[in-house]
């Protein structure tokens, strides 16, 4: 069975002197749990996350990745820069980059490839909205979105590879679907990745996440599903407390 993975999303928050203290806290804390953590912070602590988070096992990731390798692309970072940086993951086709900065199913699926090529391993978010849940398009538009993503790269390349399902509506809203609905959407996509990527999806490759709106009081009931191999976990990772507790929730 593989560890839990719990993956924080800093998003644009903290000051450096917050962050350098929640670095801290987060590498004292990966002795003590057994799940494999990823710290996402913003790209200008990165540096400061990789030497404060050596040696301490938890992983470091970016929030974002642009698609070409060099050129003139002011105010963006390639992702061999990421891989000087100590990154090993990065977030790609987060709802809020698709739809505050345009982020076309075209450019994730660059995003992805660039990623992959340069041994970053994705963690590639798909959702539906509110309205596509109520109209019944979850399934359909969740396995367009897998498929669009994944357009580029080949069956061989997917071995490191982490989806997160986050329903659009759940996000930073303390509104998520019922565990019923969370089990039977990510049962969807697994079995939508074997049939459509067969033996290169395997058990021990890919972790699929659930996040939007994980808290340290529903942790617990989430972590606990079969499918769900970790969270991805936004507003939540901020405080140290909350985030301790899901880590723990996650053994
Ligand atoms: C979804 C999630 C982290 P939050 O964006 O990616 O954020 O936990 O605040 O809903």
């Amino acid at each position: 069975m593989k560890n839990k993975l719990i993956a924080a999303n800093w998003k644009m928050n903290l000051s450096a002197v917050q962050s350098a203290e929640l670095f801290k806290q987060c590498a004292s804390l990966a002795q003590t749990v057994p799940s494999d953590l990823i710290i996402c912070p913003p790209a200008t602590y990165l540096q400061m996350g990789n030497s404060m988070l050596e040696s301490s096992g938890v992983h470091l990731g970016a929030q974002n990745v642009n698609q070409n390798l060099a050129g003139a692309y002011t105010g963006e970072l390639s992702a061999s820069m990421l891989k000087d940086c100590g990154c090993a993951f990065v977030i790609i086709g987060h709802s809020e980059r698709r739809t505050q900065f345009n982020e076309s199913d075209e450019i994730i699926a660059a995003k992805v490839k660039a990623a992959i090529e340069n041994s970053l391993t994705p963690i590639l978010c798909i959702g539906e909205s509110e309205n596509q849940r109520t109209l019944g398009l979850t399934n359909s538009f969740l396995t367009y979105q897998i498929d669009s993503a994944l357009s580029l790269v080949d069956k061989t390349q997917m071995k490191n590879l982490v989806i997160a399902y986050e329903p659009i509506w759940a996000i930073g809203t303390n509104k998520t679907p019922s565990i019923a609905q969370i089990q039977q959407t990510m049962t969807t996509i697994v079995k939508h990745m074997y049939k459509k990527y067969g033996e290169n999806f395997t058990d021990s490759s890919v972790h699929m996440l659930y996040g939007g709106s994980v808290s340290d009081t529903n942790c617990q009931a989430i972590l606990s599903l079969d499918v769900v191999d970790g969270c991805l976990v936004g507003g939540a990772s901020l405080n140290f407390e909350k985030f301790e507790k899901i880590c723990q929730a996650s053994v």
